[in-house]
């Protein structure tokens, strides 16, 4: 069961209640007063996950993937042209028959606050990717595929960085271009951090020994087609030898089949978090970010432009969800 109903005589009991069946990141969708005390709906989070779409159902009928309660219609339909997919929306509308509000009619009041609601406990984000005390992050790599932005995020996330007054580095691993190390580091020179590039595994552990008492370092890293089978295990050996946690970057344009392919190409690397760039070029980010969604992947950011470093945002769910029901777009491209 995606969401669950728990009510007791107070608040805090009924939380209680949530806590000792769900967990303390249970995550509550809906509180509010009964006529004998508190209701609280709420999930575990790992029972927010979509559920597989069957195919057919056992009497080998097609799925009615098409038909929406009618309260649902106006949301599924503005999400779907966002792009997001059927499977996400499916588990959304499921969650929301197990709350007060009425699908059965359009323009519930409810309705808005709650599928936010429920669609944003389903994105996982990942705000401790800048967090100040995150060791697990602390040695950052970005990869993905080529041109999705990987040394732009380096960049936006190394400004970032600094002007919380880190001391950071950057190695680039990337020496696959001449081009590729000079844009890098220029804009190292930019910001007056220290630069260096890595061809081997030891160097890269070298090197990251000699920035030992940096706060964080970023590591770009050269972008392969998720194709070519035989340039994974080399970033891979790297990655580890470095003790690098990986940043996938993705475009937000990526069709859904294609983010399946590289999911599945940069899965051995481990995927600590995505980051969806280029959300500026797609009108329907919505499949990228199901794509994430439906692996139960942390999301971290969204890069909305080339500006360094101005063009990034921290994925924040509750706007994500509210522009994928085109409730309120602007607080996602602001
Ligand atoms: N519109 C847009 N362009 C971007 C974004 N991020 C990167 N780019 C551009 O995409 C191109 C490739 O970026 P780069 O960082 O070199 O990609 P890499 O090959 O993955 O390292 C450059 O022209 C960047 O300015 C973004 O969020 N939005
Ligand atoms: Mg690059």
């Amino acid at each position: 069961m995606l969401l669950k109903r728990f009510e007791a005589k107070t608040l805090p009991k009924a939380l209680e209640l949530v806590r000792a069946e769900c967990g303390d990141d249970a995550l509550v969708v809906e509180t509010r007063p009964t006529r004998t005390g508190f209701l609280v709906v709420a999930a575990r989070p790992d029972a927010a996950r979509p559920e597989p779409v069957r195919q057919r159902d056992q009497a080998g009928a097609p799925p009615l993937l098409s038909r929406w309660t009618r309260g649902f219609q106006p949301f599924a339909d503005h999400a779907t042209s966002f792009g997001l997919s059927n499977k996400v929306l499916r588990a959304v509308e499921r969650a929301l028959l197990g709350t007060r509000v009425d699908l059965s009619r359009a323009g519930d009041p409810a309705l808005p606050g709650l599928a936010t609601s429920v669609l944003a406990a389903l994105v996982h984000t990942a705000p401790e990717v800048e967090a100040a005390d995150a060791q697990r992050f602390r040695t950052l790599a970005l990869v993905g595929p080529t041109g999705v932005g990987k040394t732009t995020t380096l960049a936006k996330l190394a400004g970032r960085a600094r002007s919380r007054g880190e001391r950071i580095a950057i190695v680039t691993l990337d020496t696959y271009r001449v081009a590729a190390v000079e844009q890098l580091r220029a804009f190292a020179d930019l910001m007056d951090v220290p630069f260096a590039v890595a061809f081997t595994a030891t160097d890269l552990r070298r090197l990251l020994h000699e920035h030992r008492d940096c706060d964080r370092v970023f590591v770009d890293t050269t972008g392969r087609s998720p194709r070519d089978r035989d340039a994974m295990p080399v970033l891979e050996g790297n990655l580890r030898a470095g003790g690098c946690a990986s940043l996938l970057c993705l475009a937000a344009g990526t069709r859904a089949r294609d983010c399946e392919v590289v999911f599945e190409a940069y899965e051995p690397l481990g995927i600590d978090a995505v980051c969806l760039t280029k959300w500026d070029e797609t009108t329907a980010p919505g499949e990228a970010l199901a794509a994430v969604v439906e692996r139960g992947l942390p999301l971290s950011h969204l890069c909305i432009g080339q500006e360094v470093p101005a063009d990034i945002l921290t994925a924040e769910a509750e706007p994500l969800a509210r522009a994928v029901f085109g409730l309120d777009r602007t607080e996602v491209t602001a």
